[in-house]
């Protein structure tokens, strides 16, 4: 562990703590503009901080693009030592902004979840996160950094390079996103690199929705463990939570940071441990941009098990099944992009490149094709509608089936894109 006296402390000490940094936030909510006045006083005088932030309204990410660029921001400009953005593609970007004091605890977040993928000082991590505004690439360096690790700062893109540079430095960990992860594997096979022969132990892939399935496949390919990392730039970018090594399921939330509740995605009221909603997190110790019952759109549930074979005394989450804007309700039929992976993932003929496109038929009902790529080698016959079926069986989904030849999909810069919705293009056509 990189910081066991914060990383183990005792669930008691733990909740104390977290009611001592509620209460400072409070306090620190009257320098941002937009909470100005959004915390009533008398909670100061609350004897339950946990409790009481039930009571306090969500922060929205309609909020942050409302309050664009400078709005959340508590701190003198002059306070302020970087900006990152998101990385969503609609409308304007979210910038985030980050104090000394927010870049170190960021450092030391990254630097605890490098830790718990397996990385140890004096390894070497090929970081093939990009780097610039997204924030993927720096948080992961400073991390390393923190760490005492070499950095190998390759950013994304350049595969064949990249294989090279693995092959010639001998790197120990890698991070990167999972379907970048994939895109190294064939690669490699490519140039008839034997992944059994490299120096790599270790993955953290995070970034994006994956699943089980998923990281069965790329640790068979790549020979590594693979573990998942979760977060957000708004909360502060990657380190929020993280997978051990040890037991390889659900996400330790760094709770002394970042403060997380599970709430129905409709009604906004708590969900039970194991029970699916929208995780929403409140920053614990966040300076530049401190947020308030951030509703993240990701959908998890909190694992009711509160130890784990690491030592780590910090709540875990379920890996992300999938956004809550993400759901595609195909013919009245509600269904998660995850759920169609998990299927296709279940036919080693399939390789883990596809996407889903959405179109509306003439008659204006919708459409969802599957594309596929397969894995190269003999096909079974009949294979999309084998895959149909078992979609058919299993989600109650009627979707069309496209079997694609190996390479035959886009592989986007950065995350990848599993729902291509067409249908609003259909509407604007001309009549
Ligand atoms: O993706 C931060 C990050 C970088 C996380 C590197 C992990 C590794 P954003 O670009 O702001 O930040 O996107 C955040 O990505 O709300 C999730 O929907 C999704 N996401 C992030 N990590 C995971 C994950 C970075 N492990 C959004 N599993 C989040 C599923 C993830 N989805």
């Amino acid at each position: 562990m990189f910081q066991p006296e914060w990383e183990a402390l005792p669930r008691g000490d733990l909740n104390h703590l977290q009611d001592e940094r509620l209460r400072r936030l409070w306090e620190r909510l009257g320098a941002s503009p937009f909470y100005r006045g959004a915390v009533p006083r008398s909670l100061a005088a609350r004897a339950d901080p946990r409790a009481a932030l039930a009571d306090l309204p969500f922060t929205t990410k309609a909020d942050l693009r409302d309050a664009y660029p400078w709005g959340f921001v508590a701190v003198p400009a002059g306070a302020v030592r970087r900006l990152h953005a998101s990385s969503g593609t609609r409308g304007k970007p979210t910038v985030v902004a980050y104090t000394d004091g927010d870049l170190a605890v960021w450092a030391d977040v990254v630097a605890r979840a490098l830790a718990a993928a397996g990385a140890r000082p004096g390894h070497r991590l090929h970081n093939a996160y990009g780097y610039g505004l997204f924030t993927g690439g720096l948080g992961l360096h400073q991390g390393a950094d923190r760490l005492g690790m070499t950095v190998v700062p390759v950013s994304g893109g350049a595969t064949r390079r990249q294989v090279t540079l693995i092959q010639d430095l001998k790197p120990d960990g890698l991070s990167c996103t999972p379907s970048f992860a994939l895109r190294l594997a064939d690669t490699m096979a490519d140039m008839g690199v034997d992944p059994a022969h490299q120096s790599l132990a270790y993955a953290v892939l995070g970034a994006e929705p994956w699943t089980e399935a998923m990281r069965d496949r790329i640790e068979a390919r790549l020979h590594v463990k693979a573990v998942d990392i979760y977060g957000l730039s708004e909360i502060v970018g990657p380190g929020v939570a993280i997978e051990c090594q040890e037991e390889q399921h659900g996400l330790h939330i760094f709770e002394d940071h970042f403060y997380p509740e599970v709430v129905d995605p409709k009604s906004g009221v708590a969900r039970a441990p194991g029970e699916v909603g929208e995780l929403v997190l409140t920053t614990l110790s966040k300076e530049a941009m401190p947020l308030l019952r951030y509703r993240t759109g990701d959908l998890v549930s909190l694992l009711d098990r509160e130890s784990c074979r690491c030592g780590r005394t910090h709540r875990r989450m379920s890996r992300v099944a999938g956004r809550v804007d993400d759901m595609l309700i195909v013919r009245g039929v509600n269904v998660f992009p995850s759920e169609i992976e998990r299927i296709l993932l279940s036919f080693a003929t399939l390789a883990p490149e596809w996407r889903v496109v959405l179109t509306r038929s003439g008659d204006g009902l919708d459409v969802a094709t599957v594309h596929v790529e397969r894995q190269a080698g003999p096909v079974p016959e009949r294979l999309a509608a084998a895959v149909a079926g078992r979609i058919r069986a299993e989600l109650g989904l009627t979707l069309q089936v496209v079997v694609e030849s190996p390479g035959a999909l886009p592989r986007p810069e950065g995350k990848a894109v599993r729902v291509v919705d067409q249908r609003t293009r259909t509407e604007e056509a001309p009549a």
